[in-house]
């Protein structure tokens, strides 16, 4: 896909994969808000800024980067950026978590054009992208890249944590792992329920790269992602500071928007900020 370095462009973009997510959200009744907008700047830098070796022509192509969702809830994000680079149309999005629907409320593998794994239980995206990274260079001799996406809270289960220290034995320099980090969790912030620092230190401690950026910074994302991927010392961890909820100033930074829906005049509200009149 041809690369859009114009950040004024991206960030175009990054609102209108916003808007889709709030869109679909409100739609369906239910979804994981805050994590799926704060993520929309990585996804827009993975899908738009050249980071991905992807054609929405032909999304089963053999050496294609697979991005892999380790935190399935938060898969409007990927639903809304994959709706806007073409995979599918975009009228799909308003079947969110509908019965029968292509696009359930985490995802599943092959459901639809560009979704390349089954979520749902946290800590487990990470062990299919350690296998999948492991199978492409070892079996299948592919330069393919895999990109897991991980949420903070996430880092809490202890599956994830034997999938990074298998990563770090096999020098798997093929992933890159993007860590939401939001502070906040479902209850709670993330310092209260399990507090998680120095995670940095704890991925070079399994023998990681580990970079931080803030993830809603589109440029500095993708100069974080080049890194990686140019780096031939992996496997990379890239934690990407976001704001839970960005975009929508009320919401921003309340652990209580990780699933709620806005009803009413905070519907309209969530629309308006986002430049919406309806849905
Ligand atoms: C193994 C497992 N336990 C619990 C859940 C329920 N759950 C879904 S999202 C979530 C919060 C995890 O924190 P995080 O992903 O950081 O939340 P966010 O930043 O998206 O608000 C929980 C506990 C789950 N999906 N899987
Ligand atoms: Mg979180």
């Amino acid at each position: 896909m041809a690369k859009k370095t114009n950040i004024k462009q991206l960030k175009g973009i990054a609102k209108k994969i916003r808007q889709n997510i709030v869109k679909m959200i409100l739609r369906s009744g239910s979804g994981h808000l805050a994590g799926s907008l704060g993520m929309a700047d990585v996804f827009t830098a993975l899908y738009f800024g050249g980071i991905l070796n992807h054609d929405p022509k032909r999304p089963n192509m053999r050496e294609r980067d697979r991005v892999i969702m380790s935190a399935g809830h938060i898969c409007p994000v990927l639903y809304g950026a994959l709706a806007e680079a073409n995979y599918f149309p975009k009228r799909e999005l308003w079947s969110l978590r509908k019965l029968g629907s292509n696009l359930q409320g985490h995802t599943v593998y092959k459901s639809i054009a560009g979704v390349e794994n089954t979520s749902g239980p946290l800590g487990q995206g990470i062990s299919q992208a350690v296998g999948l990274a492991y199978a492409l260079r070892y079996f299948d001799k592919l330069s393919s890249r895999v990109f897991c996406i991980c949420s903070d809270g996430e880092h809490d289960e202890g599956q994830l944590w034997e999938a990074v220290m298998f990563a770090g034995k096999h020098k798997l320099s093929n992933l890159v792992v993007i860590v939401d980090r939001n502070h906040i969790q479902s209850d709670g912030n993330t310092k209260d329920i399990m507090p998680l620092e120095p995670l940095k230190k704890k991925y070079e401690a399994f023998n990681w790269q580990c970079s931080e950026v803030d993830g809603n910074d589109i440029k500095e994302v993708i100069g974080a992602l080049e890194k990686a991927i140019s780096s031939k010392i992996g496997p990379w961890c890239v934690i990407a500071n976001t704001i839970p909820s960005k975009g929508i100033k009320f919401m921003e930074s309340d652990y209580k928007w990780h699933a709620k829906v806005p009803t009413g005049d905070e519907a309209v509200e969530a629309l308006k900020e986002l430049g919406l009149s309806s849905l």
